[in-house]
């Protein structure tokens, strides 16, 4: 054998024994490729590998490819999928601290729900996750939510009177919609733009970047820029998958997922940006109605879904983080 051909073999060798070596974890996510969650936790990814040397791999399912949010939370508590990137709302029914985020008007605006979700109130929620099996690895940005639909123009509330709005499956936002005098329906996000254009629903809430690249701004022309909900994405992993991490890859997956958390920031303020002026220039019409009696209406929200003292005490500390 020449030594060129002994050199060769043994880098393959090696590759084989190092591409054996490589675990591949596989995440979920409802947005396309490209959109600014997708592209953190494939940063993420990125992050890992290189710090790994490549011993573990993620795997980026964009697009709902492993399945609607409302299941792929149930797959990854039973670690049929290893990762995920999800909204607050479908965990609502399950574990009580993520209500609190999810509150109409909790924060007072983007910037106040990124420092009360990236600091020690975050990181208090993201806990609250490992006794439901999962473990939570960090909040993104979601912006801000608000109604859009397919007949007119929102200037108040008297305008939402009757109104059929899809909403995420959460209890809450049932509860929000009906407050506003408005009637709500809760379906998977990949059945609203078929719900819109049959007429089942008069619209959604959601923000920027969904509206446009689910394409719902194609269906729902009008858009309120009411801001009734701040709700952050967060980012998970399966416990049953946790628990073979080494301490040591566990601390190198935490540290990547923090990372991420301000590339994710800077990504969502451009798609924001971008989405808002791509669906003005594709007609959509924006109503900036006054929010204040949209913000008094919530109170029966609170009443229902805050009686716990330590729910309250969550509030009260969000609140009161300047
Ligand atoms: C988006 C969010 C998704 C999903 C969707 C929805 O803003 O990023 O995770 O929750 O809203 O309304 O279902």
């Amino acid at each position: 054998m020449t030594r060129l051909a002994a050199t060769a073999m043994v880098a393959a060798t090696m590759m084989i024994g190092s591409a054996s070596a490589q675990t591949v974890l596989r995440s979920s996510d409802t947005h396309p490729d490209g959109y600014p969650t997708v592209e953190a936790v494939k940063y993420f990814g990125q992050l890992v590998e290189e710090r790994t040397q490549g011993r573990y791999k993620i795997e980026v399912y964009h697009s709902a490819q492993l399945g609607q949010e409302a299941d792929t939370v149930e797959q990854v508590r039973t670690g049929v999928i290893d990762l995920n990137r999800v909204s607050l709302g479908p965990w609502n029914g399950l574990i009580p601290e993520t209500t609190v985020p999810s509150l109409p008007y909790i924060f007072r605006s983007v910037d106040h729900a990124r420092k009360v979700m990236n600091g020690p109130i975050g990181d208090e929620i993201l806990a609250a996750f490992e006794p439901y099996g999962v473990i939570g690895l960090a909040f993104y940005d979601g912006g801000a939510r608000s109604f859009y639909n397919s007949k007119k123009p929102i200037n108040s509330m008297a305008d939402l009177q009757g109104m059929k709005f899809r909403v995420m499956q959460s209890d809450i936002f049932v509860d929000m919609v009906s407050a506003l005098g408005a009637a709500a329906t809760p379906m998977p996000y990949g059945e609203v733009y078929s719900g819109i254009e049959t007429g089942v629903i008069d619209g959604a809430e959601n923000n920027f970047p969904s509206y446009d690249t689910a394409k719902h701004a194609e269906v729902a022309k009008y858009y309120s820029l009411d801001e009734h909900l701040i709700v952050p994405e967060v980012f998970v992993m399966s416990k049953v998958v946790w628990d073979t991490l080494s301490p040591e890859d566990q601390e190198i997956f935490r540290v990547a997922a923090k990372e991420s958390v301000l590339k994710q920031y800077e990504l969502w303020d451009a798609q924001v940006e971008k989405s808002r002026a791509l669906v003005e220039a594709s007609g959509s019409t924006i109503t900036t109605p006054d929010k204040q009696p949209f913000i008094d209406a919530m109170k029966p929200v609170y009443d229902k879904h805050v009686t716990d003292p330590k729910l309250r005490d969550l509030v009260a500390r969000i609140q009161a983080t300047e």
